[in-house]
């Protein structure tokens, strides 16, 4: 992955989100008149909010990240007395073009394919409330002076790649008329000029034809050697392989049109086999102009000769029938004019037939790399380790996932709360663990971010 390219193209992105932290219970007490000791009434934090990507249809570019790279949802507000729970923290929801493949950035694990309108996934989630101290009062322990803290929201960092899907799309070399033809068929306003490499970010339009909304690509132009990376051409290509059909639009004006037609679909093929083998009509354009005029009759009766070779790739018994051009499956030729609109709904239509006539389950679903199949890790499970030792002191680590969030949710300066943690962790067995290690009088032990002191009796 180039930086060069990621500049202005703007179709691979890392982003970090974090998600909300779980608001801290609160120690509170009833104050009635006549009632001496009242009763513990601390709320619960409320949970944080959580960080989700959905797919929006109006968007076909990761060109929004470039600014935004941080996301962050809302912490959980904190509980308060009378029973008060705190109010759960506002999810975050960053918007995504159709198309973008989600991987964790840190471990490449392909978290999903994005590709249908208004999919969402749940990418970072808020940490749980903290409970207040009316939470831990119980038959043995009436007035608890004690409560938790609210957990900490996931974070992490995400690596966005957008692979554009639709339904049909439109090819070929760079001024050959791609954008004016999107244009004209479709309510996108693609920039169109007079020189080669004016799109330079895939262009999405919707038709609405015979009661339906077909999606278009218009891809930048392709040139020699964009398989290899010319021109950015393989940047562009991969999008290629997400569209079902394509329309070969050719510059009838342009010197070659033949050769022309040919130097792309050989870049096809050398990117991807299957990609030269994708049903393909071609759009003859720029008919309003004399020399495309000139150009069509020729290009039609040599096309039909050539295509064998473009496809050679394909294992097609046809190949051996003496006479292969006869039998070759027809490759529609459309004379138009994208800037008059003369033949234009014509190769539409064409393109719409092709597409119909495909069988209808095709896959187009990134699957390159399969989401990597774990086992929900044990909560309960944990690690000790000796981390280091200076001084003559030894410094133990204890991991797991529920150590780690007990300790992180403890408030470390609440006598009874540490009391407690100190049992559920006795309870789980961290204590006979750390003597089985060898841990002394005096000795540290780290969990997460939490450090404390050992003693007999104290941990
Ligand atoms: N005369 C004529 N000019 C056309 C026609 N279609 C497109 N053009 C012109 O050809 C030039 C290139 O058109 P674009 O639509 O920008 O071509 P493109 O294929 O999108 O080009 P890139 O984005 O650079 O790959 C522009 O000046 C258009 O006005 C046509 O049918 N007839
Ligand atoms: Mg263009």
């Amino acid at each position: 992955m180039s930086e060069r390219s990621d500049d202005f193209l703007f179709d691979q992105v890392t982003i970090n989100v974090q998600a909300g932290d779980g608001g801290n219970g609160a120690v509170s007490f009833r104050r009635e008149a006549y009632v001496p000791h009242g009763g513990p009434n601390g709320g619960s934090g409320g949970r944080g909010g959580d960080v989700w990507l959905r797919v929006d249809r109006g968007l076909n570019t990761l060109l929004p990240f470039r600014r935004k790279k941080h996301f962050k949802a809302g912490r959980g507000k904190h509980g308060s007395g009378k029973d008060q729970n705190g109010a759960y923290g506002k999810d975050e929801i960053i918007r995504v073009p159709p198309g973008t493949v989600v991987r964790d950035a840190d471990t490449g694990e392909l978290l999903a394919d994005l590709v249908t309108p208004d999919q969402e996934l749940l990418v970072a989630e808020g940490g749980r409330g903290g409970r207040g101290n009316a939470a831990f009062a119980s038959s043995t322990n009436r007035a608890p002076h004690f409560s938790e803290k609210g957990e900490t929201g996931q974070a992490r960092r995400l690596y966005l790649e957008l692979k554009l899907i639709a339904d049909i799309g439109i090819i070929g070399k760079p001024n050959a008329g791609k954008s004016t033809f999107l244009a004209s068929v479709t309510a996108a306003r693609p920039k169109i000029a007079d020189y080669p490499f004016t799109t330079l970010i895939p262009n999405l339009g919707v038709a609405d034809i015979d009661e339906r909304s077909v999606v278009l690509a218009d891809i930048p132009g392709l040139i020699e050697g964009a398989h290899a990376g010319a021109g950015l051409g393989d940047r562009f290509l991969k999008h290629i392989e997400r569209t079902r059909v394509l329309i070969h639009l050719l510059d009838g004006a342009a010197e070659d049109p033949l050769a022309d037609f040919q130097a792309i679909n050989a870049e096809l093929a050398q990117y991807n086999p299957a990609l030269a083998r994708k049903e393909q009509i071609v759009g003859f354009n720029k008919m309003d102009l004399p020399d495309a005029q000139e150009h069509f009759e020729n290009f039609v009766r040599n096309v039909r000769r050539n295509v064998p070779d473009v496809r050679h790739d394909v294992p097609d018994i046809r190949r051996d029938v003496p006479d292969a051009r006869h039998s070759i499956p027809d490759l529609e030729v459309i004379p138009i004019s994208a800037a008059t609109g003369e033949g234009v709904r014509e190769l539409l239509h064409g393109a719409l037939a092709i597409l119909d006539a495909l069988p209808p389950e095709e896959k187009i679903v990134e699957t390159e790399t399969m989401p990597v199949f774990r086992p929900t890790p044990d909560e309960e499970q944990f690690t000790v380790e000796r981390e280091g030792k200076a001084e003559g002191v030894s410094i133990f680590r204890v991991r797991g996932v529920k150590v780690e969030r007990v300790a992180q949710m403890t408030n470390w300066d609440q006598d009874e709360g540490v009391r407690r943690t100190h049992r559920v962790l006795q309870a789980m067995g961290v204590n006979d663990a750390l003597r089985a290690a060898g841990i002394q009088e005096g000795d540290f032990v780290r969990i997460g971010d939490v450090e404390v002191e050992w003693g007999e009796g104290s941990l």
